[in-house]
């Protein structure tokens, strides 16, 4: 790949601890076990972290419920203090949470510091600006109580903001469950709500794996349970909270297509293609993982995506120059392979630019399949990584029908100069969100979810406060 000089990060901008506790009532306590994190760029453990046992888990369901009455007692203008207070804080300790960010998840710097940091303060202000205002909105202001949200490690501090920001703008207390190979940020987190003398129990952040997660959805004492993460667990959510009276969101898997045509501007569309999948290593919900061009123009098309792949820089996620950063975990790396490796014995062309992998860590390079059928393995399934499954298409027709030819329906590009064409696909694409000329753009006014087994409920903008309220 590109030859250039490396320009790292500081990782001595974050005081990362050698073991953190349990984020209840206000205070850090300790839980009954632990588990280490890892930094997946090098292996290396971060820190040891607590694991939330049921009994813990009660423990914060019960300061969050006790802090429900003084949350949503308090006038709007006030829990909005404390939101852009919340916000503020994110702002000045930006750069701190962006390392974090990168140390654990695996993501680039220049993404975490911006992309994902920009948009959880955004959040925060956005949601701050509506506590004040839901009566006017039109929702009257009727919280539901104490949410249950349990959240994946493609966006840690992103998917907390988009959960908690929404929550305590209604007046719901929250009990969050990050994943597990991602705890960190959502620790320094809780001590920024600490920090911004937010009431004792209105956040409390429960650290550990699926048993921690399942203990929280299933407690009866929580009113709403919210979940982004994989259709299988959303469906044993879904079991879980069947039959009770809680509120359920579910935002979950995509196999969203990326749709060209031949009268688009070839070079935009080369960029939007690369962002769309791999951007965030394509651990992304939402990601373009379905190249569908016309086939008129394949061959110019996937020569500039070529040459453009060979020019990213792969390695220390700290680096600035660093486009494609770490694999999250073991197990992703290991799901990633397993379905290029069947993409290839279903016969579909693999192919990689030239690209060193560090010893260490957790890497898979980015990586295109051409010559790939619908009924292939790696057009149907959600790979989460950098792999993009390329298809063609001779008329819109036919681009609609293989677009939403999939379980999932959560997102979709198009690219067109023919304005007229954009709002004929978006009519016709079963996706929650349809990008024009662009993609993997995020706004807080805008409501994110999806179609079919992609979830359902909407995240950010208006969409996102009937979540927890009873409108
Ligand atoms: O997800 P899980 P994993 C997809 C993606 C990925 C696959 C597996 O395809 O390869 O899922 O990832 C918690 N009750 N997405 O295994 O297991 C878990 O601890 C309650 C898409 O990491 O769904 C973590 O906090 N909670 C996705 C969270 O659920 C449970 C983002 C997500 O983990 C639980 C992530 C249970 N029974 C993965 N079991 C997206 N939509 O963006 C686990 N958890």
């Amino acid at each position: 790949m590109f030859e250039y000089a490396p320009a790292p990060e500081s990782r001595d901008v974050v005081d990362i601890k050698p073991s953190y506790g349990l984020f209840i009532n206000g205070e850090f306590v300790s839980g009954s076990s632990s588990f280490k994190t890892v930094n997946p760029a090098n292996e290396e453990v971060l820190a040891e972290v607590a694991v939330a046992s049921s009994d813990d888990v009660d423990r914060a369901v019960q300061a969050a419920r006790k802090a429900f009455g003084v949350w949503s007692a308090m006038p709007g203008a006030e829990r909005a203090k404390y939101l852009f207070r919340i916000a503020r804080i994110i702002q000045e300790r930006a750069r701190e949470l962006a390392v974090l960010e990168s140390l654990d998840n695996g993501k680039p710097i220049r993404e975490s510091r911006d992309v994902d940091v920009p948009l959880v303060a955004a959040h925060f202000f956005y949601y701050a600006g509506w506590a004040d205002k839901l009566a006017y909105a039109g929702f009257g202001d009727r919280p539901l109580g104490v949410a249950g949200q349990v959240i994946p490690w493609n966006f840690p501090l992103l998917m907390l903001a988009w959960k908690i920001a929404p929550a305590l703008a209604c007046g719901n207390t929250v009990v969050l469950k990050p994943a597990e190979t991602t705890p960190l940020t959502a620790l320094l987190f809780a001590e920024i709500c600490q920090q911004a003398d937010l009431p004792p129990g209105v956040v409390n952040i429960v650290t550990g794996a699926g048993e921690t997660g399942a203990a929280v959805v299933a407690h009866p004492d929580v009113n709403k349970v919210a979940f982004t993460g994989s259709t299988e667990v959303g469906r044993i959510i879904a079991r879980t909270v069947a039959g009770t009276s809680k509120k359920l969101t579910l935002e979950l898997g995509g196999k969203a297509a990326n749709i060209v045509f031949e009268d688009a501007a070839i070079d935009q569309a080369v960029e939007g293609i690369v962002n769309g999948i791999f951007f965030n290593q394509g651990h992304v919900c939402c990601a373009g993982s379905r190249l569908l061009v016309q086939e008129s123009v394949q061959d110019q098309l996937l020569d500039s995506l070529r040459r453009r792949l060979s020019t990213l820089r792969l390695g220390d996620p700290l680096d600035k120059n660093t486009d494609i950063g770490a694999i999250n975990s073991a197990d992703q790396l290991a799901k990633i392979r397993q379905l290029s490796d069947l993409g290839e014995a279903e016969g579909a062309a693999r192919w990689s630019p030239a690209c060193e992998l560090p010893e260490k860590g957790f890497w898979f390079p980015p990586t295109i399949f051409t010559g790939v059928a619908q009924s292939h393995s790696i057009a149907r399934e959600e790979i989460f990584g950098p792999v993009l499954s390329v298809l063609t298409f001779r008329t819109p027709d036919e681009a609609v029908e293989k677009a939403n030819n999939t379980p999932y329906g959560l997102s979709a590009g198009v690219w067109t100069e023919k304005g007229s064409r954009i709002l004929w696909m978006a009519d016709r694409l079963r996706a929650g969100v349809v990008w024009a000329n662009t993609f993997n753009k995020f706004d807080p006014t805008s409501p994110f979810g999806g179609y079919k087994e992609s979830g359902y409920g909407r995240e950010g903008g208006l969409a996102g406060l009937e979540a927890y309220l009873d409108v």
